[in-house]
């Protein structure tokens, strides 16, 4: 099998601190919790920012500065800024970062609700400029996947010339409103992706750990971290996303399964 690529979501756009005191809303904080996840194994870091009170934000001067932290203590971490923002952004306020040209960055290729009356909207519009976008930068999408319909979604605009091979893929499992995390719909997903893909899995929550497992034994990787989930076991708060990170390594290499360098990454995304 392949290494495994740990991705480490730090931060998200609606976990607080009061959910876990380590979650980064500062410049500083962000580049801790990177630092920390990249120093544990992780070659991607999923990115969002806030501002220093904690609002989630798409600003480009503030990615900016958090790239420029991240990459003075992580030189070579893959960086991956999201564009799906927090629901009820614009589209325009969630593309900001893209103007950074990072070699990655988030792209949902379809609306999905989010618990309550949250719904984050991705219209074929929107989901069309956003990846001519990125092309145009030169910007790999990860393509993340919150329900089944998205991979045929995708599937349809790369056959129309928008996503091109190999495609990466981000199953997210286990949002109220998603696809569930379940062995069963993992493999629907996973045996749904074209040859060639990549994939790598985000549980939810308590599911976090379990779906991890599933992905390292499947040949796929893995995305841990606070935008996700913020316990490290039953009750125990992480303490920072490296812990959440480490327990990855843990269960890999007990699993046989190597872990990924940013430059061995980089290879196998073909980025
Ligand atoms: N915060 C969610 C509304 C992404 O980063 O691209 C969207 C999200 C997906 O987190
Ligand atoms: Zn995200």
């Amino acid at each position: 099998m392949e290494k495994l690529i740990i991705t480490a979501a730090i931060c998200g756009a609606e976990v607080t601190k009061e959910h876990n005191p380590a979650v980064p809303y500062t410049i500083e904080e962000i580049g801790r919790e990177a630092l920390s996840a990249y120093n544990a194994g992780a070659s991607i870091i999923h990115l969002h920012v806030r501002e220093d009170d904690g609002t989630a934000t798409q600003c480009a001067e503030r990615f900016g500065l958090s790239i420029a932290e991240i990459e003075r203590l992580c030189p070579d971490a893959i960086i991956q800024p999201s564009t799906g923002g927090a629901v009820g952004m614009s589209d325009e306020e969630r593309m900001q970062p893209l103007q950074h040209k990072p070699e990655m960055a988030t792209l949902t290729p379809g609306t999905v609700n989010f618990g309550g009356d949250d719904i984050f909207i991705n219209s074929e519009t929107t989901v069309k400029n956003f990846v001519t976008r990125m092309n145009e930068l030169g910007v790999k999408p990860e393509i993340e996947i919150f329900d089944k319909g998205m991979v045929d979604t995708a599937i349809r605009l790369h056959k129309q010339g928008f996503f091109k091979a190999p495609m990466h893929f981000n199953f997210v499992l286990g949002i109220n409103g998603g696809i569930a995390p379940t062995t069963r719909d993992f493999a629907y997903l996973m045996e749904s992706l074209p040859s060639g893909s990549t994939f790598t899995v985000a549980g939810i929550g308590r599911h976090e750990f379990p779906m991890a497992t599933l992905s390292i034994v499947s040949g796929g990787h893995v995305r841990v971290g606070f935008e996700d989930n913020v316990y490290l076991s039953k009750g125990v708060i992480a303490k920072s996303n490296g812990e959440l990170v480490e327990k990855v390594v843990r269960i890999a290499k007990e699993l046989g399964r190597e872990i990924a360098t940013p430059a061995e990454a980089r290879k196998i995304l073909e980025l």
